[in-house]
């Protein structure tokens, strides 16, 4: 096993210099980006969009994974983590989110369960970033039993975790309503009771992060989306709704995205669909600096094709 240091070193030996734009990955349709910045590096997990042309819904089977020293040169790290990873799953590797908890990476993740109705998040645990990953749990973190009246077969989709400063983790997640549980230290069972949380038109993908004493809590509001943010005092609110991050896209109803800080910067990931071929089901993941006004509200970032 590597040491932090030679794993540091090799992180920056990878270096490169920069070529390329947006969209970031022009081989694969890419969608849902999750990010980890790690050891002088930022991980990018991202769902493969597989669906053809004349395909009328997500082709989703795998997450890949990818990584940069610039956040311009990518080095592919294959497929770590698919449908498969979690045996009581049967399809759908929609969206995902990564922490690092005591050395280890715990990746939560939407599939569809085999036996309970609809989507339900499952978390793999690696001892790197780049895998090998095997389920933490060997049965769903969440599922859905549709037992209220308003439950819908893909509420329970894109987790979002985050780690406070006194080490309490949370998961957020959700589709029409957003959910949130505090986790255990163990990052696999709940700690309390499942809430709501009431954001103006909230859609899906809910992101939490924090820079000083300032938490973001943003999302995917309205179909098509676009991404908002509130702010709030603590990782539970109370949120003050603040505004529009990023507009809506073109030829995707979409976009989700993740924040994080790295060398510096401030950056969000996103997806549209710029890719020659792009559509709904085949979408491609980007990037654009994101920046804080003196106040600690979030500029409007524009998409670029840089
Ligand atoms: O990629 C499948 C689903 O589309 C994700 O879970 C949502 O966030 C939306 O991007």
């Amino acid at each position: 096993k590597k040491s932090a240091l030679a794993t540091a070193v090799a992180g920056l030996a990878l270096c490169a210099p920069a070529t390329a734009g947006n969209p970031l990955f022009s081989d694969i349709f890419t969608a849902d980006p999750a990010a980890l910045v790690d050891n002088n590096r930022v991980y990018l997990y991202v769902g493969h969009d597989e669906a053809k042309p004349e395909d009328k819904d997500y082709v989703l089977k795998e997450w890949r994974v990818y990584s940069s020293c610039d956040m311009k040169n990518w080095k592919a790290h294959g497929a770590p983590l698919n449908v498969q990873t979690f045996a009581w799953a049967k399809a759908d590797a929609w969206a995902a989110d990564i922490t690092k908890r005591n050395g280890k990476y715990y990746f939560y993740a939407t599939v569809e369960h085999k036996d309970k109705p609809g989507k339900a998040i499952g978390v793999a645990v690696s001892d790197s970033p780049t895998g090998p990953f095997k389920d933490a749990r060997g049965s769903a973190i969440i599922t859905n039993d549709m037992t209220k009246e308003t439950d819908i077969a893909w509420d329970d989709i894109d987790p979002a975790v985050f780690t406070d400063k006194n080490g309490q983790a949370y998961l957020y997640w959700g589709n029409q309503v957003l959910k949130y549980v505090k986790l255990k230290p163990n990052m696999i069972e709940f700690e309390g009771p499942i809430r709501t949380v009431a954001v103006p038109h909230f859609t899906e993908a809910s992101y939490l992060h924090r820079r000083g004493n300032t938490y973001y809590l943003s999302w995917s509001r309205h179909f098509p989306e676009e991404t908002v943010y509130s702010t709030g005092p603590s990782a539970t609110g109370p949120w003050t709704y603040r505004g529009l991050i990023m507009e809506k896209n073109a030829n995707v109803n979409t976009i989700h995205h993740a924040i994080v800080d790295f060398n510096g910067k401030s950056y969000i990931f996103y997806h549209n669909a710029k890719l020659p071929g792009g559509a709904e089901f085949r979408r491609s993941v980007a990037v654009e600096e994101l920046h804080y006004n003196a106040d600690g509200t979030i500029r409007f970032v524009p998409q670029t094709d840089e």
